[in-house]
């Protein structure tokens, strides 16, 4: 089929195509792009009869995620449980709305996903009267996006971590991206760009902190759960009336991990109020404010479920997660641009450097971002 990604009556027509083999339960009358993932293609299916939108298509990147029947398994077995766990919903969320994404399934053999050629598509309920945002606009959003972490975190605490397959080997387990930084870097000549030598050095001077937390992990102090292990702020959906966390989103990262990269990477995306795609780097800060409006409300629900070491653990995952994403946007910078979608050369570099600008804002904080934890302990 021709590129989907490209505008126009054809693409309509290939991607109506692929979404007429879901049982979507009406005729289709518009398809757009939704969202700007870094990895998969995304989709706003629109039905006929209703005015709403109502599907998320999505074409997942099967170079990354090397098993998508797998994923689908995963995300099959979460919402199950999750909606379980719905019939008799936890105290927290009395008078408020909570959702998960329906999933659709295809006409011809009931499975959750179709294969045209290579490409691997899906279909998802969309969560309708609710927004996401791209930066958080004021405290009272964070501590919502917090709670939407911790409900989400609390309702898959009894999921057991076996029912999920490991459907991303390496992770969010940064050794293994220090591995393949040095990997490329081995097979470059000495850098002649200042930007980049400023990048390389600062990777030098924290390869120390990559393996704190599977350290942490091995010596049985953290230990395996299900994550989402994407929950950045624009994967928190928000009631449209009162701002209320009601879904997370994005749900192929969904698999066993380490709970505080997903903290860490909540953090380290909804307190950063210039957002990760800024092309002002050197302004970039981590906000002390929304980290504790966000902590407080994810708190909250995930009082139940933490353990002193998980506590213990949480300021060095913030500063952990923010350096990862740096090192892999670097690393794709060196490589060529071959895993994150970029919009032009050098953007994977300015990525790096907002993320390690925001590091070093984490570390400068460090004893403050301390009392903030001790406070919801
Ligand atoms: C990727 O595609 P998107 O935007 O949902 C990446 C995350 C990064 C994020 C940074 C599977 O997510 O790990 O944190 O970009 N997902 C994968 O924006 O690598
Ligand atoms: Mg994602």
């Amino acid at each position: 089929m021709s590129d989907p990604a490209l505008c126009g009556d054809n693409a309509f027509r290939a991607l109506s195509a692929i979404a007429e083999r879901f049982d979507l339960g009406g005729p289709i009358s518009g398809i757009d792009p939704l969202g700007n993932g870094n990895v998969n293609d995304t989709y706003l299916v629109r039905l006929g009869e209703l005015e709403r939108p109502a599907v998320v298509l999505q074409r997942v990147n099967t170079v990354v995620f090397t098993d998508p029947e797998a994923v689908m398994a995963n995300l099959v077995a979460f919402s199950e449980h999750v909606a379980r766990r719905l019939l008799e919903p936890p105290r927290e969320l009395a008078g408020r709305r909570w959702e998960v994404p329906r999933v659709f399934l295809a006409c011809a053999d009931g499975l959750p996903w179709v294969w045209e050629g290579s490409s691997f598509w899906r279909a998802l309920g969309f969560v309708d009267r609710a927004h996401s945002l791209e930066r958080i606009g004021h405290s009272g959003h964070a501590r919502e996006i917090g709670f939407g972490l911790g409900m989400f975190h609390q309702l898959i605490s009894d999921l057991p971590v076996e029912n999920l397959a490991d459907t991303l080997e390496g992770f969010h387990v940064t050794p293994t991206y220090l591995r393949q930084f040095d990997q490329v870097l081995g097979r470059l000549g000495a850098s002649t760009d200042p930007e980049l030598s400023d990048c390389l050095a600062f990777v030098e001077q924290r390869r120390g902190l990559v393996p704190v937390l599977e350290q942490a992990s091995a010596a049985g102090l953290l230990h395996q759960r299900p994550i989402h292990g994407d929950p950045k702020i624009n994967n928190v959906m928000l009631d449209l009336e009162g701002d209320q966390a009601v879904a997370l989103i994005d749900l192929d990262t969904v698999k066993p991990g380490l709970i505080h990269y997903d903290i860490g990477d909540c953090l380290r995306s909804a307190c950063n109020p210039l957002g990760e795609d800024t092309e002002d780097w050197r302004q970039v800060q981590f906000d002390l404010g929304l980290c504790e409006a966000l902590l407080g409300g994810y708190g909250s629900v995930a009082r139940s479920f933490l353990t002193p070491a998980d506590y213990d653990h949480i300021v060095v995952a913030i500063q952990v997660i923010s350096f990862e994403l740096g090192l892999r946007f670097l690393t794709d910078h060196l490589a060529g641009d071959v895993y994150f979608k970029t919009r032009y050369r050098g953007h994977n570099l300015l990525r790096a450097r907002v993320q390690f600008q925001l590091t070093r804002s984490i570390e400068a904080q460090h004893a403050a971002i301390e009392a903030v934890v001790a406070a919801i302990r």
